[in-house]
């Protein structure tokens, strides 16, 4: 009789060992609810998701949310009726996410918050955030400004998307940092929604309002930077010396412009993280515990390493 349960079991085993090896493993199917198309960052983000994605066999249903959180929480409940193995936000703004996290929650979904962190009361509506640390770049970026500008100097301030976590914390850490430089202050501050032809008309607008006293320009991100360089330029005046230039994303283009002197300095909030993001989503799937919060690491550049750097940069 024990034999006989003996062989029983080694059957169960073989032909479970052997479905294993037979069968395809199920392919994964994840949400990527993206905020839209605004900049040259976001392009490389959405790249760097969906060739990733590809490599891996992984079935992406990619959202272009075109701008409109309604339009991301519209893509998250179609994932939900889709049934996916996994949801990824890049939340437009902080706020107004928690009801369709917790239809998410009561779907046995887990959801990855990526890029841009949301406020919420109850941090158990998602697994994990990946993406920068917006603070630690505001700070960095007042630092070197201050430096570079032995402290004085009147900034006018290009602003990203209205209630976004990057324009919140950019602005928030930038302002705490230059204000212990009693002459280095924030004159005028307005939003270009992360766009270069935002950036543009803001500056546009500075310059006329302001005229020469304006010294530096400090933008949430290169897209609205390169615009204002475009209007600095079309007044009559040189970028990166008669006016100083400091923004946040070291783009290929920002990085470029640093090395031509047309920038002053670029911090970076580098996008490529998307094979993090399966990584993460596998090993959630395996039932492995995942950090709360992954930041990618950000560097500086400016006139003493922008040149070298171009070569290598790979968005
Ligand atoms: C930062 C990202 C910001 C970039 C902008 O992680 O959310 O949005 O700085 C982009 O270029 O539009």
């Amino acid at each position: 009789m024990h034999l006989a349960k003996t062989f029983r079991y080694l059957f169960i085993a073989l032909s479970i060992s052997l479905a294993a090896t037979v069968l395809p493993a199920k392919q994964l199917k994840v949400g990527f609810a993206q905020t839209g198309a605004e900049s040259a960052w976001r392009t490389a983000n959405s790249e760097s998701m969906k060739s990733e994605a590809k490599k891996r066999g992984i079935d992406l249903k990619f959202s272009d949310g075109q701008g409109k959180q309604e339009n991301q929480i519209r893509a998250v409940r179609s994932f939900i009726t889709q049934r996916v193995d996994a949801i990824v936000i890049a939340p437009i703004v902080e706020t107004g996410w928690e009801p369709v996290l917790r239809e998410a929650r009561r779907a046995k979904i887990p959801v990855i918050i990526t890029d841009r962190t949301i406020q919420t009361t109850d941090d158990s509506l998602f697994v994990c955030f990946i993406g920068s640390d917006f603070l630690e770049e505001g700070r960095l970026a007042a630092a070197w400004l201050a430096k570079a500008v032995n402290g004085k100097g009147r900034i006018v301030e290009l602003q990203g998307t209205p209630g976004s976590a990057p324009a919140n914390d950019r602005r928030k850490a930038f302002a705490e940092a230059i204000a212990t430089f009693p002459n280095l202050k924030i004159i005028d501050s307005q939003s270009g929604d992360f766009r270069r032809s935002g950036g543009k008309e803001v500056m546009e607008a500075f310059l006329k309002k302001h005229g020469r006293n304006i010294d530096i320009v400090y933008a949430h991100n290169d897209d609205m930077a390169l615009g204002a360089v475009q209007a600095i330029e079309a007044a009559g005046l040189k970028p990166g010396t008669d006016i100083k230039i400091i923004a946040i994303d070291a783009i290929r283009e920002g990085v470029q412009a640093v090395a031509d002197g047309r920038i002053n300095c670029v911090v970076e909030c580098n996008p490529l993280f998307g094979s993090k993001v399966y990584d993460t989503i596998e090993a959630i799937l395996a039932g492995k515990k995942v950090p709360k919060k992954v930041f990618n690491k950000d560097e500086l550049f400016d006139h003493t390493n922008a040149a070298a750097a171009l070569p290598t940069r790979q968005y």
